[in-house]
């Protein structure tokens, strides 16, 4: 493998002795690699990924994107020099002007240079560090909103269409491919009985209510890079899915992800709860960062995001238990039902609390009044 990825990151505008590549992160889609070069006598790391083309199916169009939401946010940033900040990913080139580099059987990788002295938690420990993070998923919408260029290419069809997504169970518990319906019936009544959730933001979107904008996606917590010294989000990192959406999932996975204090896999259930104080700071950074952008609306159902978007990863999880485990990476056996399992008792945990989210909301949108 080390040669395979040296011989890879040799196609990348990169200087220096190449040393080693170690695996890095713990996301379920795509391979991730932390590769250091000696370049004159220092240490130089970047990161090397290889993009998983059955998930994203145009890994050249999807690049594209990335270039035009690094390039913006680069623009707009005051730090920087010389055209390169820490504060947004940045693509290297690879030795003809790509973006993107294909191997002879197909595969393709792309390199960014690795921001050090920061860091990405998966179970967030302090308010702080919610408040931090939220709020650099806040600005990144806020600074996307004057994105030039047209709308940015869809990379996934559906990918936040609740609706959807349940449609897809519905179809995966009918087939039943590897026959384990039977095991989770308890789960599928579960979601069953939140039928009428599923459509409740694509309804609002499609009767005009609430608007389509540019957002991350994917903004599990682990995707904000945490300054080590100042403690603050310094970068949104984990691109692939930025294209147009709505700003309620975004901040939705946030609840999600940053309230929880047990793993997304936490097999002993009484651990994942939503703890108030983290939703309060994620509201609190969340709102500081999209800077006001937001209508009542959305703003009235940002709790509700939380609840959504939890039961629609557990479908995620639930569907792709009943076809086989075949779109999330898995480490052990039923990895993706002890997955489910957790969001739907989060589920339950937000449903529980939602009356005092929506005070906590209004109390904060006066405040700021
Ligand atoms: P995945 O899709 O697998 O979640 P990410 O792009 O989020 O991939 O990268 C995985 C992990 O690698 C991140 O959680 C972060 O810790 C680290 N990482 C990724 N890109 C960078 C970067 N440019 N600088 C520093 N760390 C990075
Ligand atoms: C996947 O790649 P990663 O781990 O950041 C998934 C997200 C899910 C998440 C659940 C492209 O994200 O949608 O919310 O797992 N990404 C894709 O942990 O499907
Ligand atoms: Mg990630």
């Amino acid at each position: 493998m080390q040669n395979k990825l040296k011989n890879i990151i040799s196609n990348f505008e990169i200087y220096g002795d190449y040393i080693i590549s170690v695996p890095f992160g713990t996301g379920h889609i795509n391979d991730t690699y932390q590769v250091a070069f000696n370049q004159g006598g220092t240490i130089v790391h970047y990161t090397l990924q290889r993009i998983n083309h059955n998930v994203f199916k145009n890994p050249v169009k999807l690049m594209e994107n990335i270039e035009r939401v690094t390039s913006h946010l680069t623009n707009k940033d005051k730090d920087k020099i010389g055209g390169v900040s820490r504060k947004t990913l940045q693509v290297v080139k690879t030795i003809d002007g790509k973006n993107l580099y294909e191997t002879e059987d197909g595969s393709f990788w792309r390199c960014y240079l690795f921001i050090e002295n920061a860091r990405t938690f998966d179970i967030l420990e302090t308010d702080r560090q919610a408040y931090e993070a939220a709020k650099a998923f806040g600005k990144f919408q806020s600074d996307l909103v004057d994105i030039p260029g047209g709308r940015l290419f869809e990379t996934i069809k559906d990918f936040h269409n609740t609706p959807s997504r349940l449609a897809n169970l519905k179809e995966a518990i009918k087939l039943d491919k590897v026959g384990r319906v039977k095991d989770v019936q308890k789960e599928i009544d579960f979601v069953m009985a939140r039928e009428s959730d599923c459509g409740v933001l694509i309804d609002f979107l499609n009767k005009g209510l609430i608007t389509e904008r540019i957002t991350h996606n994917d903004t599990k917590l682990n995707n904000v890079l945490i300054d080590d010294v100042t403690g603050e989000g310094i970068c949104v990192i984990d691109l692939d899915t930025v294209m147009p959406g709505l700003s309620h999932y975004d901040f939705g996975d946030m609840i999600r992800t940053g309230t929880s204090p047990a793993a997304e896999d936490e097999m002993d259930l009484s651990k994942v709860t939503m703890r108030f104080n983290m939703f309060e700071a994620l509201l609190r950074g969340y709102l500081t960062g999209a800077n006001g952008f937001l209508n009542e609306l959305e703003l009235e159902y940002l709790p509700f995001s939380g609840k959504l978007i939890t039961l629609e990863i557990g479908i995620r999880f639930l569907t792709d238990y009943l076809d086989g485990d075949n779109y999330f990476k898995i480490h052990r056996e039923h990895h993706n039902l002890d997955r489910c399992r957790t969001q739907l008792k989060l589920v339950e945990s937000i449903e529980s609390q939602l009356d005092q989210m929506k005070l906590k909301v209004n109390e904060i949108v006066k405040e700021s009044k």
